[in-house]
């Protein structure tokens, strides 16, 4: 199960100041990875807050059709509205993302609506450190849930999914540092190990050694273009990414996370969760949109298919 704050996303296909039209969709870390999940297969729950507006009813509705099972998320009773995202393409696969969040239903999200929905069972519950950035009673959730679950021997998947624009390097570390307490997977880009690390100046193999030193069993560094590399106490396992005409990066992170999470679930070992992992991940890379390219489980082996096939 995971839970955060899901969006409207609405996506320009040029610069936002000059106009034009805009594709309506949603968009939320843990909710692309929920779906990712859902695609392959897996149960999933999301829980969290919407808005009592279209905007609401566009993200419930859309979580459902794909099979994600959103019966604890709360519809907010108050004029909170659902929380709304604008991407621009810029250069290249460089896209600019403007929030307009704040106040919103989603960052409303509380221990309590969390609590229930992972009560009603789950063997992994995944977090990222965007939730916590969105205000105390979210920041409280992510704590109460995660903590919640590691004492009821559920996984804890944390992927750190730093958002500048969301708040400070300093306020993430700070949030953050209770959470690693209770999470036993930890998922960081090679730029977000110094938010979980606090030693000023530490190497990348001094980070994952402090972090697995506190108890967390797997640290699962993403790379990019480069692949990923997951430490244990047993060593390091790198693996390289999969070549694709990337197209659009936005949600490579969270189908990478779908990945992992799906292998992690059918049993599978370290290199054989890294290589659906950087699977779905390219899938989401030479597709557009956060989600929308994400493989069902029999897309799974077009990757091995020749360049130029037609499946007729
Ligand atoms: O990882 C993709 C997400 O960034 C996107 O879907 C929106 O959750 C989002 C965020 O907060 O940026």
């Amino acid at each position: 199960m995971t839970f955060g704050e899901t969006m409207a996303a609405l996506r320009a296909h040029g610069a936002l100041r000059l106009g034009g039209s805009l594709g309506l969709s949603v968009a939320g870390a843990e909710s692309n990875v929920a779906i990712g999940l859902a695609r392959l297969g897996h149960r999933v729950r999301w829980a969290g807050r919407v808005g009592a507006d279209e905007l609401g009813a566009l993200v419930l509705r859309t979580l459902r059709a794909e099979g994600v099972d959103t019966d604890f998320a709360v519809t907010d009773d108050t004029s909170r509205p659902t929380g709304l995202l604008l991407t621009e393409p810029r250069l290249g696969t460089l896209t600019r993302v403007s929030y307009y969040r704040e106040g919103s239903a989603g960052s409303a999200v509380a221990p309590d609506d969390v609590l229930l929905a992972l009560a009603s069972g789950a063997r992994v519950l995944h977090l990222t450190g965007i939730t916590p950035a969105l205000g105390p009673s979210a920041a409280e959730a992510v704590l109460a849930a995660a903590r919640a679950a590691r004492e009821s021997g559920v996984t804890v998947c944390l992927d750190v999914n730093h958002r500048s624009r969301l708040w400070t390097s300093e306020r993430a570390r700070t949030a953050l540092r209770p959470v690693l307490d209770h999470t036993d997977l930890l998922i960081a880009s090679e730029d977000e190990l110094p938010l979980v690390h606090e030693a000023p100046g530490a190497g990348e193999s001094e980070a994952v050694h402090g972090v697995l030193a506190a108890g967390v069993s797997e640290v699962i560094v993403k790379r990019g273009a480069h692949g990923a590399t997951v430490f244990t106490a047993d060593g390091a396992t790198d693996r390289a990414a999969r070549e694709v005409d990337a197209v659009d990066l936005v949600g490579a992170g969270d189908a990478f996370v779908a990945g992992y999470l799906s292998g992690l679930l059918d049993g599978a070992d370290i290199p054989g969760r890294l290589h659906r992992a950087v699977t779905t991940a390219a899938f989401a890379v030479a597709t557009r949109g956060d989600w929308e390219g994400l493989p069902t489980r029999d897309e799974l082996g077009l990757f091995d298919e020749p360049d130029g096939t037609t499946i007729r």
